[in-house]
Protein backbone atom coordinates (compact mmCIF):
# COMPACT_ATOMS: atom_id res chain seq x y z
CA UNK A 1 0.00 0.00 0.00
CA UNK A 2 1.14 3.21 -1.01
CA UNK A 3 2.21 5.79 1.84
CA UNK A 4 -0.15 8.64 1.11
CA UNK A 5 1.13 11.43 3.57
CA UNK A 6 4.89 10.49 2.19
CA UNK A 7 3.42 10.85 -1.88
CA UNK A 8 1.83 14.22 -0.99
CA UNK A 9 4.78 15.25 0.81
CA UNK A 10 7.55 14.41 -2.11
CA UNK A 11 5.39 15.25 -4.50
CA UNK A 12 6.32 18.69 -5.91
CA UNK A 13 4.71 18.53 -9.00
CA UNK A 14 0.89 19.58 -8.61
CA UNK A 15 1.17 22.95 -6.13
CA UNK A 16 1.75 25.52 -8.58
CA UNK A 17 3.98 28.33 -6.28
CA UNK A 18 2.52 32.04 -6.19
CA UNK A 19 4.64 34.36 -7.33
CA UNK A 20 7.62 31.82 -7.41
CA UNK A 21 10.12 30.73 -9.74
CA UNK A 22 8.71 27.11 -9.56
CA UNK A 23 11.26 25.13 -11.68
CA UNK A 24 13.77 26.58 -9.86
CA UNK A 25 12.41 25.90 -6.63
CA UNK A 26 11.27 22.49 -7.42
CA UNK A 27 15.01 21.44 -8.03
CA UNK A 28 16.08 23.12 -5.04
CA UNK A 29 13.45 23.25 -2.36
CA UNK A 30 13.70 25.62 0.47
CA UNK A 31 10.91 23.81 2.97
CA UNK A 32 9.79 25.39 6.67
CA UNK A 33 8.07 23.30 8.79
CA UNK A 34 7.86 25.34 12.24
CA UNK A 35 7.92 29.01 13.87
CA UNK A 36 8.71 30.40 17.09
CA UNK A 37 8.25 33.78 18.25
CA UNK A 38 11.48 34.97 15.72
CA UNK A 39 12.43 32.38 14.27
CA UNK A 40 11.12 29.35 11.51
CA UNK A 41 12.38 25.74 11.66
CA UNK A 42 13.34 24.52 8.39
CA UNK A 43 13.14 21.07 6.48
CA UNK A 44 16.61 20.37 7.42
CA UNK A 45 15.87 21.19 11.36
CA UNK A 46 17.54 24.45 11.25
CA UNK A 47 16.76 28.02 12.90
CA UNK A 48 16.22 30.73 10.63
CA UNK A 49 15.59 34.43 12.33
CA UNK A 50 12.49 36.08 10.40
CA UNK A 51 13.68 39.17 8.92
CA UNK A 52 10.27 39.63 7.31
CA UNK A 53 7.57 38.99 9.77
CA UNK A 54 6.78 36.21 7.05
CA UNK A 55 5.87 38.29 4.94
CA UNK A 56 5.49 42.04 5.96
CA UNK A 57 2.34 40.10 8.39
CA UNK A 58 3.51 38.20 11.60
CA UNK A 59 4.21 41.82 13.72
CA UNK A 60 3.80 40.07 17.35
CA UNK A 61 5.57 37.33 16.18
CA UNK A 62 5.20 33.44 15.26
CA UNK A 63 3.17 31.35 17.35
CA UNK A 64 1.40 33.43 19.87
CA UNK A 65 -0.08 31.75 22.59
CA UNK A 66 -2.99 34.23 22.86
CA UNK A 67 -3.96 33.98 19.19
CA UNK A 68 -3.85 30.34 18.96
CA UNK A 69 -6.26 30.04 21.78
CA UNK A 70 -8.62 32.28 20.58
CA UNK A 71 -9.03 30.87 16.85
CA UNK A 72 -9.11 27.24 18.88
CA UNK A 73 -12.20 28.54 20.92
CA UNK A 74 -13.67 30.20 18.52
CA UNK A 75 -13.69 26.91 15.85
CA UNK A 76 -14.94 24.86 19.06
CA UNK A 77 -17.59 27.47 19.65
CA UNK A 78 -19.14 28.27 15.63
CA UNK A 79 -17.09 27.97 12.74
CA UNK A 80 -18.78 29.64 10.70
CA UNK A 81 -21.09 32.28 10.08
CA UNK A 82 -22.88 33.90 7.25
CA UNK A 83 -21.73 37.38 6.12
CA UNK A 84 -24.77 38.62 4.11
CA UNK A 85 -28.28 39.83 6.88
CA UNK A 86 -26.82 37.60 9.55
CA UNK A 87 -24.09 38.83 12.00
CA UNK A 88 -22.27 37.41 14.73
CA UNK A 89 -20.55 39.36 17.40
CA UNK A 90 -16.62 38.84 16.60
CA UNK A 91 -16.99 41.18 13.47
CA UNK A 92 -19.01 44.06 15.22
CA UNK A 93 -16.76 43.73 18.07
CA UNK A 94 -13.16 43.74 15.71
CA UNK A 95 -14.94 46.59 13.91
CA UNK A 96 -15.12 48.55 16.92
CA UNK A 97 -11.76 47.83 17.96
CA UNK A 98 -10.23 48.62 15.39
CA UNK A 99 -12.04 52.28 14.70
CA UNK A 100 -11.11 52.97 18.15
CA UNK A 101 -7.61 52.27 16.91
CA UNK A 102 -7.60 54.31 13.60
CA UNK A 103 -6.81 58.05 13.29
CA UNK A 104 -9.46 60.65 12.71
CA UNK A 105 -12.74 59.36 11.43
CA UNK A 106 -12.10 55.87 10.14
CA UNK A 107 -14.97 54.54 11.65
CA UNK A 108 -16.54 51.83 9.40
CA UNK A 109 -15.00 48.80 9.07
CA UNK A 110 -15.69 46.51 5.45
CA UNK A 111 -14.23 43.18 6.31
CA UNK A 112 -12.52 40.90 3.42
CA UNK A 113 -9.65 38.37 3.04
CA UNK A 114 -6.38 39.28 1.61
CA UNK A 115 -4.69 42.72 1.22
CA UNK A 116 -6.25 42.07 -2.87
CA UNK A 117 -9.49 42.06 -2.05
CA UNK A 118 -9.59 44.50 0.78
CA UNK A 119 -7.43 47.26 -2.65
CA UNK A 120 -10.76 46.19 -4.76
CA UNK A 121 -13.25 46.70 -2.26
CA UNK A 122 -11.94 50.31 -1.43
CA UNK A 123 -11.74 51.07 -5.44
CA UNK A 124 -15.15 49.68 -5.76
CA UNK A 125 -16.64 51.51 -2.47
CA UNK A 126 -15.02 54.81 -4.56
CA UNK A 127 -17.44 54.78 -7.46
CA UNK A 128 -20.33 53.54 -5.54
CA UNK A 129 -19.74 56.56 -3.27
CA UNK A 130 -19.19 58.96 -6.35
CA UNK A 131 -22.39 57.82 -8.06
CA UNK A 132 -24.40 58.46 -4.79
CA UNK A 133 -23.09 61.86 -5.01
CA UNK A 134 -24.24 62.41 -8.18
CA UNK A 135 -20.78 62.75 -9.95
CA UNK A 136 -20.76 59.36 -11.67
CA UNK A 137 -18.36 60.57 -14.12
CA UNK A 138 -15.90 59.92 -11.63
CA UNK A 139 -14.28 56.68 -12.57
CA UNK A 140 -10.35 57.20 -13.06
CA UNK A 141 -8.26 55.69 -10.44
CA UNK A 142 -4.14 57.25 -10.24
CA UNK A 143 -2.00 54.84 -9.09
CA UNK A 144 2.18 55.21 -8.89
CA UNK A 145 5.04 53.54 -10.55
CA UNK A 146 6.36 50.94 -8.64
CA UNK A 147 3.16 50.62 -6.35
CA UNK A 148 2.05 47.49 -5.31
CA UNK A 149 -1.76 47.35 -4.38
CA UNK A 150 -1.95 43.23 -4.60
CA UNK A 151 -3.36 40.96 -7.57
CA UNK A 152 -6.93 41.94 -8.48
CA UNK A 153 -7.77 43.19 -11.52
CA UNK A 154 -7.60 46.42 -9.40
CA UNK A 155 -5.42 46.31 -7.55
CA UNK A 156 -3.01 45.15 -10.86
CA UNK A 157 -4.20 47.99 -12.82
CA UNK A 158 -3.52 50.98 -10.24
CA UNK A 159 -0.26 48.94 -9.33
CA UNK A 160 2.91 50.39 -10.74
CA UNK A 161 5.18 46.93 -10.99
CA UNK A 162 5.94 46.19 -14.66
CA UNK A 163 6.51 42.73 -13.84
CA UNK A 164 3.20 42.27 -12.39
CA UNK A 165 1.27 43.80 -15.46
CA UNK A 166 3.11 43.03 -18.85
CA UNK A 167 1.43 39.37 -19.20
CA UNK A 168 -1.70 40.78 -18.32
CA UNK A 169 -3.03 43.24 -21.12
CA UNK A 170 -5.52 46.10 -20.74
CA UNK A 171 -6.77 45.34 -17.04
CA UNK A 172 -8.92 48.18 -15.99
CA UNK A 173 -9.18 51.05 -18.24
CA UNK A 174 -8.92 54.66 -17.04
CA UNK A 175 -6.03 54.11 -14.93
CA UNK A 176 -2.79 56.59 -14.47
CA UNK A 177 -0.18 56.83 -12.54
CA UNK A 178 2.30 59.03 -10.22
CA UNK A 179 5.73 58.80 -10.86
CA UNK A 180 7.87 56.73 -8.01
CA UNK A 181 9.43 58.55 -5.66
CA UNK A 182 12.90 57.09 -5.70
CA UNK A 183 15.89 58.72 -6.56
CA UNK A 184 19.33 57.41 -5.94
CA UNK A 185 21.46 60.02 -6.93
CA UNK A 186 19.08 62.34 -4.61
CA UNK A 187 18.71 60.56 -1.54
CA UNK A 188 20.84 57.32 -1.26
CA UNK A 189 21.57 56.40 2.46
CA UNK A 190 19.01 58.69 3.77
CA UNK A 191 17.81 57.99 6.92
CA UNK A 192 14.33 57.85 7.49
CA UNK A 193 12.47 60.04 5.46
CA UNK A 194 14.82 61.79 2.14
CA UNK A 195 14.65 65.72 2.44
CA UNK A 196 14.62 65.63 -1.30
CA UNK A 197 11.23 64.23 -3.76
CA UNK A 198 8.30 66.26 -2.17
CA UNK A 199 7.85 68.41 -5.89
CA UNK A 200 6.94 64.79 -7.20
CA UNK A 201 3.43 65.21 -5.69
CA UNK A 202 3.08 67.77 -8.05
CA UNK A 203 2.79 65.74 -10.90
CA UNK A 204 -1.03 64.80 -9.48
CA UNK A 205 -2.00 68.44 -10.66
CA UNK A 206 -0.60 68.02 -13.96
CA UNK A 207 -2.49 64.59 -14.49
CA UNK A 208 -5.79 66.19 -12.53
CA UNK A 209 -5.08 69.07 -16.10
CA UNK A 210 -5.40 66.28 -18.17
CA UNK A 211 -8.14 63.76 -17.52
CA UNK A 212 -10.13 67.03 -15.36
CA UNK A 213 -10.95 66.46 -12.08
CA UNK A 214 -14.55 65.49 -12.85
CA UNK A 215 -13.06 61.87 -13.93
CA UNK A 216 -11.31 61.27 -11.11
CA UNK A 217 -12.78 58.98 -8.64
CA UNK A 218 -9.61 58.23 -6.46
CA UNK A 219 -5.44 58.17 -6.09
CA UNK A 220 -4.12 55.11 -3.92
CA UNK A 221 -0.61 55.04 -2.99
CA UNK A 222 1.07 52.92 -0.64
CA UNK A 223 1.85 55.13 2.15
CA UNK A 224 5.29 53.41 2.30
CA UNK A 225 5.82 51.16 -0.67
CA UNK A 226 6.81 47.95 0.83
CA UNK A 227 6.87 45.54 -2.15
CA UNK A 228 9.34 47.95 -4.35
CA UNK A 229 12.00 47.98 -1.64
CA UNK A 230 11.14 50.21 1.02
CA UNK A 231 10.63 53.46 -0.54
CA UNK A 232 10.07 56.00 2.28
CA UNK A 233 7.87 58.60 1.31
CA UNK A 234 9.83 61.99 0.74
CA UNK A 235 9.47 64.82 3.61
CA UNK A 236 6.11 66.60 2.63
CA UNK A 237 5.30 64.57 -0.27
CA UNK A 238 2.35 63.00 1.27
CA UNK A 239 0.75 66.12 2.76
CA UNK A 240 0.97 67.90 -0.89
CA UNK A 241 -1.23 64.54 -2.29
CA UNK A 242 -3.74 65.34 0.38
CA UNK A 243 -4.19 68.81 -0.28
CA UNK A 244 -4.23 68.08 -4.21
CA UNK A 245 -6.83 65.67 -3.91
CA UNK A 246 -8.87 67.78 -1.25
CA UNK A 247 -8.85 70.96 -3.60
CA UNK A 248 -9.95 68.79 -6.70
CA UNK A 249 -12.62 66.85 -4.83
CA UNK A 250 -10.63 63.51 -5.43
CA UNK A 251 -10.24 60.40 -2.60
CA UNK A 252 -7.04 59.69 -1.26
CA UNK A 253 -6.87 55.92 -0.48
CA UNK A 254 -3.91 54.63 1.59
CA UNK A 255 -3.19 50.95 1.23
CA UNK A 256 -1.69 50.50 4.44
CA UNK A 257 -1.48 46.79 4.37
CA UNK A 258 1.97 46.85 4.90
CA UNK A 259 2.64 49.48 6.93
CA UNK A 260 -0.11 49.21 9.42
CA UNK A 261 0.25 47.50 12.68
CA UNK A 262 3.17 49.32 14.18
CA UNK A 263 5.88 48.64 11.04
CA UNK A 264 6.65 52.50 10.82
CA UNK A 265 6.92 53.21 14.45
CA UNK A 266 2.97 54.33 14.55
CA UNK A 267 0.09 52.23 14.68
CA UNK A 268 -0.18 53.42 10.96
CA UNK A 269 1.86 54.98 8.02
CA UNK A 270 -1.40 57.87 8.43
CA UNK A 271 -0.34 58.39 11.80
CA UNK A 272 3.71 58.73 11.66
CA UNK A 273 3.64 60.72 8.43
CA UNK A 274 0.70 62.85 9.85
CA UNK A 275 -1.78 62.78 7.22
CA UNK A 276 -5.42 61.64 7.28
CA UNK A 277 -6.88 59.52 3.86
CA UNK A 278 -10.34 58.83 3.04
CA UNK A 279 -9.77 55.10 2.93
CA UNK A 280 -7.63 52.68 4.41
CA UNK A 281 -6.95 49.54 3.37
CA UNK A 282 -5.22 46.87 6.14
CA UNK A 283 -4.53 43.18 6.24
CA UNK A 284 -1.17 41.17 7.09
CA UNK A 285 -1.19 42.66 10.53
CA UNK A 286 -4.60 42.35 11.31
CA UNK A 287 -4.68 39.06 12.65
CA UNK A 288 -1.12 38.77 12.86
CA UNK A 289 -1.27 36.54 9.48
CA UNK A 290 -3.08 33.61 11.45
CA UNK A 291 -6.08 33.44 9.81
CA UNK A 292 -6.12 35.65 6.42
CA UNK A 293 -8.37 38.97 7.04
CA UNK A 294 -8.45 42.21 5.24
CA UNK A 295 -10.31 45.43 6.24
CA UNK A 296 -11.11 48.47 4.28
CA UNK A 297 -11.87 51.58 7.14
CA UNK A 298 -13.89 54.19 5.32
CA UNK A 299 -14.50 57.99 6.76
CA UNK A 300 -17.72 59.14 7.90
CA UNK A 301 -18.61 60.85 4.76
CA UNK A 302 -17.58 57.93 2.45
CA UNK A 303 -19.48 55.18 4.73
CA UNK A 304 -22.67 58.28 5.39
CA UNK A 305 -22.49 59.08 1.86
CA UNK A 306 -23.86 55.76 0.33
CA UNK A 307 -26.27 55.09 3.22
CA UNK A 308 -28.86 56.29 1.17
CA UNK A 309 -31.95 54.81 -0.30
CA UNK A 310 -34.73 52.67 0.84
CA UNK A 311 -33.76 51.15 4.40
CA UNK A 312 -34.27 47.95 3.23
CA UNK A 313 -32.50 47.96 0.19
CA UNK A 314 -28.78 46.72 -0.07
CA UNK A 315 -26.55 49.71 0.15
CA UNK A 316 -23.10 48.50 -0.85
CA UNK A 317 -23.68 45.45 -3.61
CA UNK A 318 -20.36 43.59 -2.80
CA UNK A 319 -19.06 41.40 -0.13
CA UNK A 320 -17.50 38.29 0.29
CA UNK A 321 -18.57 34.91 1.59
CA UNK A 322 -15.83 34.91 4.40
CA UNK A 323 -16.14 38.83 5.14
CA UNK A 324 -15.48 38.92 8.88
CA UNK A 325 -15.29 35.52 9.29
CA UNK A 326 -15.62 33.82 12.90
CA UNK A 327 -11.81 32.16 13.22
CA UNK A 328 -10.44 35.14 11.70
CA UNK A 329 -12.27 37.91 13.83
CA UNK A 330 -11.13 36.12 16.75
CA UNK A 331 -7.42 35.98 15.59
CA UNK A 332 -7.76 39.34 14.96
CA UNK A 333 -9.57 40.35 18.57
CA UNK A 334 -6.40 38.67 20.02
CA UNK A 335 -3.98 40.38 18.07
CA UNK A 336 -5.08 43.86 18.75
CA UNK A 337 -5.06 43.11 22.61
CA UNK A 338 -1.34 41.78 22.27
CA UNK A 339 -0.41 45.17 20.29
CA UNK A 340 -2.07 47.14 22.93
CA UNK A 341 -0.63 44.64 26.12
CA UNK A 342 2.76 44.42 25.11
CA UNK A 343 3.02 47.93 23.62
CA UNK A 344 4.68 46.99 20.43
CA UNK A 345 4.18 49.66 18.61
CA UNK A 346 5.58 51.61 20.87
CA UNK A 347 7.93 49.08 21.17
CA UNK A 348 8.48 49.74 17.09
CA UNK A 349 9.19 53.81 17.87
CA UNK A 350 11.60 53.01 20.43
CA UNK A 351 13.93 50.24 18.63
CA UNK A 352 14.04 52.35 15.42
CA UNK A 353 17.16 54.33 15.86
CA UNK A 354 18.99 50.97 16.87
CA UNK A 355 17.50 49.51 13.60
CA UNK A 356 18.16 52.61 11.45
CA UNK A 357 22.31 52.66 12.95
CA UNK A 358 22.24 49.03 12.37
CA UNK A 359 21.42 48.79 8.90
CA UNK A 360 23.52 52.13 7.82
CA UNK A 361 26.76 50.15 9.25
CA UNK A 362 26.69 48.11 6.01
CA UNK A 363 26.97 51.58 3.97
CA UNK A 364 30.32 50.58 3.06
CA UNK A 365 30.06 47.19 2.19
CA UNK A 366 30.81 45.19 -0.80
CA UNK A 367 27.87 46.05 -3.80
CA UNK A 368 25.77 48.59 -1.54
CA UNK A 369 24.39 51.14 -3.66
CA UNK A 370 21.45 51.99 -0.88
CA UNK A 371 20.28 51.70 2.43
CA UNK A 372 16.47 52.53 3.39
CA UNK A 373 14.80 52.47 6.88
CA UNK A 374 11.44 53.78 8.42
CA UNK A 375 10.11 52.28 11.94
CA UNK A 376 11.18 48.17 12.22
CA UNK A 377 11.17 48.33 7.89
CA UNK A 378 14.46 48.17 6.06
CA UNK A 379 16.48 47.99 2.58
CA UNK A 380 19.74 47.32 1.43
CA UNK A 381 20.12 47.64 -2.35
CA UNK A 382 22.53 46.14 -4.15
CA UNK A 383 24.26 46.94 -7.76
CA UNK A 384 22.92 44.58 -9.92
CA UNK A 385 25.57 42.14 -11.83
CA UNK A 386 26.44 42.99 -15.71
CA UNK A 387 23.59 41.63 -18.06
CA UNK A 388 21.86 39.61 -15.20
CA UNK A 389 18.82 41.65 -13.05
CA UNK A 390 18.31 40.64 -9.86
CA UNK A 391 20.93 37.48 -9.76
CA UNK A 392 23.27 39.22 -7.05
CA UNK A 393 20.53 39.88 -4.90
CA UNK A 394 18.58 36.58 -5.15
CA UNK A 395 22.06 35.45 -4.33
CA UNK A 396 22.48 37.53 -0.92
CA UNK A 397 19.38 36.02 -0.16
CA UNK A 398 20.26 32.45 -0.36
CA UNK A 399 23.67 32.77 1.37
CA UNK A 400 21.49 34.80 4.59
CA UNK A 401 19.04 32.14 4.30
CA UNK A 402 21.97 29.51 4.43
CA UNK A 403 23.81 31.50 7.20
CA UNK A 404 20.47 31.44 8.68
CA UNK A 405 18.02 34.71 7.88
CA UNK A 406 15.07 34.64 5.77
CA UNK A 407 14.60 38.22 4.21
CA UNK A 408 12.82 39.24 1.20
CA UNK A 409 14.69 39.51 -2.42
CA UNK A 410 12.89 41.99 -4.67
CA UNK A 411 14.90 43.20 -7.54
CA UNK A 412 18.41 44.76 -6.34
CA UNK A 413 17.03 44.97 -3.14
CA UNK A 414 16.52 43.15 -0.20
CA UNK A 415 13.79 44.26 2.36
CA UNK A 416 13.58 43.45 5.89
CA UNK A 417 10.09 43.92 8.08
CA UNK A 418 11.09 41.51 11.44
CA UNK A 419 8.39 41.09 14.06
CA UNK A 420 7.78 44.13 16.60
CA UNK A 421 9.07 41.66 19.28
CA UNK A 422 12.55 41.64 18.02
CA UNK A 423 15.59 42.61 20.44
CA UNK A 424 19.06 44.43 19.68
CA UNK A 425 21.27 40.95 20.09
CA UNK A 426 18.82 40.52 17.24
CA UNK A 427 18.88 43.48 15.15
CA UNK A 428 22.89 42.94 15.60
CA UNK A 429 22.27 39.03 14.38
CA UNK A 430 20.45 40.39 11.04
CA UNK A 431 23.33 42.94 10.04
CA UNK A 432 25.92 40.61 10.84
CA UNK A 433 24.52 37.81 8.96
CA UNK A 434 23.75 40.27 5.85
CA UNK A 435 27.05 41.53 5.97
CA UNK A 436 28.99 38.50 6.39
CA UNK A 437 26.98 37.43 2.83
CA UNK A 438 27.72 40.80 1.14
CA UNK A 439 31.66 39.25 1.51
CA UNK A 440 30.51 36.17 0.28
CA UNK A 441 28.90 36.58 -3.29
CA UNK A 442 30.63 37.96 -6.33
N1 LIG B 1 -1.37 46.06 -0.87
C1 LIG B 1 -0.12 46.11 -0.40
C2 LIG B 1 0.47 47.44 -0.04
C3 LIG B 1 0.60 44.94 -0.21
O1 LIG B 1 1.86 45.01 0.24
C4 LIG B 1 -1.30 43.71 -1.03
C5 LIG B 1 -1.96 44.90 -1.19
C6 LIG B 1 -1.98 42.44 -1.41
O2 LIG B 1 -2.22 41.65 -0.31
P1 LIG B 1 -2.56 40.08 -0.50
O3 LIG B 1 -3.02 39.68 0.86
O4 LIG B 1 -3.63 39.98 -1.53
O5 LIG B 1 -1.29 39.41 -0.90
C7 LIG B 1 0.01 43.71 -0.53
C8 LIG B 1 0.73 42.41 -0.37
C9 LIG B 1 6.66 41.38 -1.14
C10 LIG B 1 5.23 40.94 -0.95
O6 LIG B 1 7.44 40.67 -1.67
C11 LIG B 1 4.31 41.85 -0.57
C12 LIG B 1 2.99 41.48 -0.45
C13 LIG B 1 2.60 40.19 -0.70
C14 LIG B 1 3.54 39.25 -1.07
C15 LIG B 1 4.88 39.62 -1.21
O7 LIG B 1 6.98 42.50 -0.77
N2 LIG B 1 2.10 42.48 -0.13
Amino acid sequence: MPDTAQTAVNDLGPYWMPFTANRQFKAAPRMLVGAKDMHYTTGDGRQVIDGIAGMWCVNAGHGRREIVDAIKKQAEQMDYATAFQMGHSGAFELASKLSNMLPGDLNHIFFANSGSEAVDTALKIALAYHRANGEASRTRFIGRERGYHGVGFGGTAVGGMSNNRKQFGNMLGGVDHLPHTHNLAEMAFSRGQPDWGAHLADDLERIVSLHDASTIAAVIVEPMSGSAGVLVPPKGYLDRLRSICTSHGILLIFDEVITGFGRTGAAFGAERFGIQPDMMTLAKGLTNAAVPMSAVAASDAVHDGLMVGPENMVELFHGYTYSGHPLACAAGLATLDLYVRDGLFERAADLAPTWEDALHSLKDSAHVVDIRNIGLAGAVEIAPRNGAPGARAFDLFLKCFENGLLMRQIGETVALSPPLIIDTDQIGQIVDIIGAALKQID
